[in-house]
């Protein structure tokens, strides 16, 4: 099984709820970025690469997405509309982001700086890597 979840302790109270991460506590990784992506249209695919070192928690705050995992032997598809539930994504894993509904933020913590050369953009390449 790819999927890996990790669901956050609720702080819940009369004024609503409130989710705390902290970096090698409630997940496996020191945080050295965050981003975060809304606005997707319907019918878009996001994603369709593989990181050669990059570790992510993805958390769905607002809406939902669909996430496909590839690790070259078997896909699984993972619905994500859990605000308090992280999807971690480790390293040689083929990643594809669709269904966005309107609302969708998709918030993602990252083990390492932006860097492009980790990135593997080809199928057959990601492939022939593993
Ligand atoms: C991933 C999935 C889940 C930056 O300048 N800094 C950043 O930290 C990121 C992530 C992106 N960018 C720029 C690079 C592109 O010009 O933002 C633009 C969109 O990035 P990209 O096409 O890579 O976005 P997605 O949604 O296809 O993939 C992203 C992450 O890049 C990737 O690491 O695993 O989300």
């Amino acid at each position: 099984m790819i999927e890996r979840k990790f669901e956050f302790e609720e702080h819940g109270d009369s004024r609503g709820t409130l989710v705390s991460i902290e970096q090698l506590n409630n997940i496996p990784f020191e945080i050295k970025r965050v981003y975060y992506m809304y606005g997707t249209n319907e019918n878009v695919v996001r994603g369709k690469h593989s990181h050669k070192n990059l570790k992510q928690i993805l958390i769905c705050i607002s809406g939902s997405c669909k996430i496909l995992l590839d690790n070259g032997k078997e896909k699984e598809e993972v619905l994500l509309y859990k605000k308090n539930e992280g999807l971690y994504i480790g390293n040689n894993i083929w990643r594809e982001m669709f269904d966005f509904s309107e609302e969708a933020v998709l918030l993602v913590l990252a083990s390492e700086y932006y860097n492009e050369n980790d990135y593997i953009r080809d199928y057959e390449m990601f492939i022939n890597t593993l």
